[in-house]
């Protein structure tokens, strides 16, 4: 083993702190080179706890001089490690001063205070604020926060912390200051700062009490004009908090800073959010409208932390998700009433089960609340984030709307200022609705994706119709040892008659009468189950998990038929939507199953039951036309391998064997060059009528319609003809917006041919000095089924708008290449793996929370031939093999390397 063991935390080892800290002043005298941090703490011991003695974490930065009640503190009265400081003998309340010495511009970790783009900013969730000053780096110590910054005025004109300001001033020699105090206790990972030469957009808000609130938009100068969409977006979540939750905003002023350089979307520091520029800049000719979506969730969901998250904080980081799973559900829920609900419903659905069930499934699964952690910036997951907000929706279905609403304000209500767990939000639920939680709990705790298996059996002589359900644990071979307890899941549904009725729900038991709901939620607890429905006159269709309502792999025996019909009558657009997915993955899987197998028949029957949806009046829901028409992912259908047999019971199962990447490629471009020759003048004629989608309103409709018009152009592209490469090459050269521009290029990606390289080489002149839109180029390339890929992407790494330096360039070509490219990342020869293992192991040493984020797609090696993991787990060896390696990567490559074997 060439790395030490790092220390593994363990959540059955928490214990509260034996020193709180009430107050907190920091005198912070800024420079790149050498910041010079004064901190002054006010301690008081926790007497509910044996004594201990005082514990700071601290880490890459110098300590300087120690005061305790104001005299200096000899050597001997503490002892300094690497990353603490003991102090043993102290009196029970006492003021603790601090001095320590950072570098921002050796920080290459994007952590603690570091430069981007010569401006001074911080990042301290989750262990950052330990690079800025020695302190209890825990959550659960809250303390109240008075920051002084003082720095060349020149240099950094602008002086933010968080809270409100108190007082600025000039300075001799050319400083000058700002005062900054934050009345709301808060733990050290909501600490920030930021110094340099930025402007700001400014607007007001008053809120539902009657408060005055400022809010800006800080950017750098050129980038003044991309503010607009940004704040009209905080400003349309800060009245959504206050009308849904009753929550408002406390502060006089609420800041938002963009960086170039940020390790990930953006951060809630208490009134001073900092964010990746990526999810604040907007203007349609350089953002997408996709673009535009992030960043009205973005911006929200920072916004909305400031309850879930920052009044009420988590006391320890396994309770993560009851922030983060919280937030994104709360975000999910803004973001659906600003569009139209079920396309943004099938968007979440689709990222879960394309990225969180593939974790889920993978070495690195682990509970929503996981057990223990070694790096717990590895944490910061999908299943923490997205299936925590599952859990939270499921919560919201169980309890139903109203009282789940009532249940979350008293959240709010009762944990206001705490750092809480798990358990007090259940309880909080519990107590509003009255209702024993505990039967949901093991979502929390347990890890993977169960499988829903169920049959329908229509009983003609009592017609009745009865569900036979039985709940799988995950089967995901490194979970075997965990014991699986049955999951409280709750199941919607709805029945139809041959006519598309919904058909009224009785349950057997319950007496008749004529007011029973067509759609009800059961709730499945049991391991194995039955359900059934009295009254029903014939046979009907089942409507099931109705908007996903859990995150399951739902297995039942549709006919081609009645996903046909399902596709077209089914009164729940995720359902409908859902329908066209299952069916496509039918033909899919006939296909790979045999190759030779004629499915002509299946084909057409398939054709026609899309080519229904293709009329006119559909364009009233293009944005859900446009995702019903597409067929499901190469990634989803990775992820889907052992699942396809399910899916189509009615079919020869298929071998638990290696996923075929090159197959799943080949069919599925197939499929597609099926749809668009079949219906080649409809995709034509559906994107004439579109024209006017090219423009640059922003609203669902227009946003819809463009969606649906990049799609025809990319369908009508699948077929060998220059008219249509042509047709591209104009969208392209009069799109009146990023989103035509880009959706052109799409439609050539993987089409050798010279409209293609025309486009890519003016994108690339006309955008050479917009990063953000160069990362839209460079992700472009990386994701292309282009044979030399690979070759391109080695060379984008010498162009000159690329550099390992920036997180964000990062993600666009080495990050869209391992994760969007399964092609290419997979071929047989192992190259991809090769190519991936060198970027993390040159990034490890500048960025380790960004070399991780790209070891995990090495870590899936059981699902592929021997080949392939044999040059996966090679791949990961030789990143072991480094002399140093961050904790960060050193977790995921080892455990991506214990996993058991294949199943
Ligand atoms: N809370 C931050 C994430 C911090 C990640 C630290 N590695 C952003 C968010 O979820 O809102
Ligand atoms: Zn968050």
């Amino acid at each position: 083993m060439p790395v030490a063991p790092a220390q593994r935390i363990y959540l059955s080892d928490y214990s509260p702190p034996p020193w709180w800290v009430d107050q907190i002043t920091l005198n912070i005298a800024l420079d790149a080179q050498q910041t010079r941090v004064l901190a002054t703490l006010s301690l008081r011991r926790n007497l509910e706890v044996p004594a201990a003695p005082l514990h700071l974490d601290g880490q890459a930065m110098r300590l300087g001089q120690l005061w305790l009640d104001g005299q200096p503190l000899p050597p001997a009265a503490y002892t300094q490690t690497p990353d603490a400081l003991l102090i043993p003998a102290l009196p029970d309340g006492c003021t603790l001063e601090i001095e320590t010495l950072v570098c921002p511009a050796d920080n290459t970790a994007l952590e603690g205070l570091y430069l981007s783009g010569g401006n001074l900013c911080t990042q301290c969730e989750a262990e950052g604020f330990r690079r800025i000053t020695y302190f209890p780096d825990r959550p659960d110590v809250m303390a109240v926060y008075t920051v002084r910054l003082e720095a060349d005025k020149r240099r950094y004109p602008v002086l933010l912390s968080n809270g409100n300001l108190q007082a600025a001033g000039e300075l001799p020699g050319g400083r000058h200051f700002a005062l900054w105090h934050d009345p709301f206790p808060k733990p050290c990972y909501l600490f920030a700062l930021v110094a340099g030469d930025l402007v700001y957009q400014q607007d007001q808000f008053i809120t539902a009490s009657g408060r005055e609130v400022t809010l800006r938009v800080y950017v750098q100068a050129h980038n003044l004009h991309q503010c607009d969409h940004a704040m009209r977006s905080l400003k349309k979540a800060m009245r959504w908090d206050e009308r849904r939750f009753g929550c408002e905003y406390d502060l006089d002023i609420y800041m938002v800073v963009a960086v170039d350089d940020f390790n990930m979307g953006a951060m809630e520091n208490k009134g001073l959010n900092i964010f990746n520029a990526r999810y604040v800049l907007a203007h349609p000719q350089t953002a997408t409208d996709e673009d535009f979506l992030n960043v009205e969730s973005v911006i929200a969901h920072e916004y909305l932390h400031n309850w879930s998250g920052n009044r009420i904080t988590c006391r320890d980081w396994f309770q993560l998700s009851l922030k983060e799973g919280l937030t994104v559900f709360r975000d999910q829920e803004f973001s659906t009433e600003q569009t139209l609900g079920a396309v943004k419903r099938i968007d979440d659905v689709q990222h879960l089960r394309d990225a969180q069930f593939a974790e889920d499934a993978g070495p690195m699964a682990h509970p929503v609340r996981p057990d223990s952690y070694i790096e717990i910036n590895n944490f910061y997951t999908l299943t923490v984030y997205e299936k925590g907000a599952e859990l939270v929706r499921m919560l919201q279905t169980l309890l139903g709307p109203a009282v789940f609403d009532a249940a979350l304000r008293r959240y709010f209500h009762d944990c206001d200022g705490q750092a809480v767990t798990v358990e007090d939000f259940i309880q909080a639920l519990e107590t509003e609705s009255q209702r024993d939680l505990s039967p949901f709990m093991p979502w929390y705790t347990q890890a993977g994706t169960p499988r829903l298996e169920i049959h329908g059996v229509y009983e003609a002589d009592r017609r009745r119709y009865c569900l036979h359900i039985t709940q799988h644990p995950a089967d995901n071979p490194s979970l075997q040892d965990m014991p699986a307890q049955p999951l409280l899941i709750p199941l919607r549904l709805a029945l139809f008659d041959l006519q598309g009725q919904a058909l009224p729900l009785r349950l057997h038991n319950e007496p008749p009468h004529s007011g029973y709901a067509t759609e009800r939620v059961l709730e499945v607890h049991a391991k194995q189950q039955q359900f059934c429905f009295e009254d029903i006159p014939t046979p009907p269709v089942p409507s099931l998990l109705r908007g996903f309502s859990a995150p399951v792999h739902l297995a039942f025996a549709y006919s081609d038929a009645q996903l046909a019909f399902l596709l077209t009558h089914d009164s729940d657009p995720f359902n409908r939507w859902e329908a066209a997915q299952r069916y496509a993955l039918r033909l899919l899987q006939a296909q790979l199953a045999d190759p030779a197998q004629d499915i002509t028949a299946e084909r057409s029957a398939w054709t026609k039951a899309i080519a229904s949806l293709l009329t006119p009046h559909q364009l009233t829901d293009a944005a859900w036309l446009a995702k019903t028409l597409t067929l499901p992912s190469e990634v989803y259908l990775i992820e889907q391998w052992r699942h396809l047999s399910a899916v189509a019971v009615n079919r020869p199962p298929l071998a638990a064997a290696a996923t075929d990447v090159e197959a799943i490629h080949r069919v599925r471009e197939q499929l597609r060059q099926h749809l668009g020759r079949a219906l080649e003048s409809h995709w034509l004629s559906l994107y004439q009528a579109t024209q006017r989608a090219n423009s640059t309103a922003l609203d669902p409709q227009h946003m819809g319609q463009r969606r649906l018009r990049n799609l025809c152009l990319s369908y009508l592209c699948t077929l060998p003809k220059a008219t249509w490469r042509e047709l591209a090459y104009t969208h392209y050269q009069h799109a009146a917006n990023m989103t035509e521009g880009l959706g052109a290029l799409q439609a050539v990606r993987d089409i050798d041919c010279p409209q293609r390289s025309a486009m890519l080489a003016d994108f690339a002149t006309r955008w050479a000095d917009d990063p953000l839109v160069m990362d839209k180029w460079f992700a472009m390339q990386a994701a292309s089924s282009l044979p030399q890929t690979l070759h391109t992407v080695q060379t984008l790494l010498h162009h000159p708008a690329f550099t390992l330096k920036n997180p964000n360039r990062v993600r666009a070509l080495i990050g869209t290449f391992a994760n969007a490219n399964p092609l290419h990342f997979h071929a047989q020869d192992g190259s991809g793996y090769a190519f991936v293992a060198e970027q993390i192991i040159a990034l490890d040493p500048r960025n380790p929370q960004i070399a991780a984020r790209l070891t995990r797609p090495l870590t899936r090696w059981q699902c592929f031939d021997t080949q392939r993991a044999h040059f996966m787990q090679a791949a990961l060896q030789r990143i072991l093999a480094q002399p140093k390696l961050s904790n960060d990567v050193y977790e995921v490559a080892r455990l991506g390397l214990q996993s058991p074997s294949a199943v």
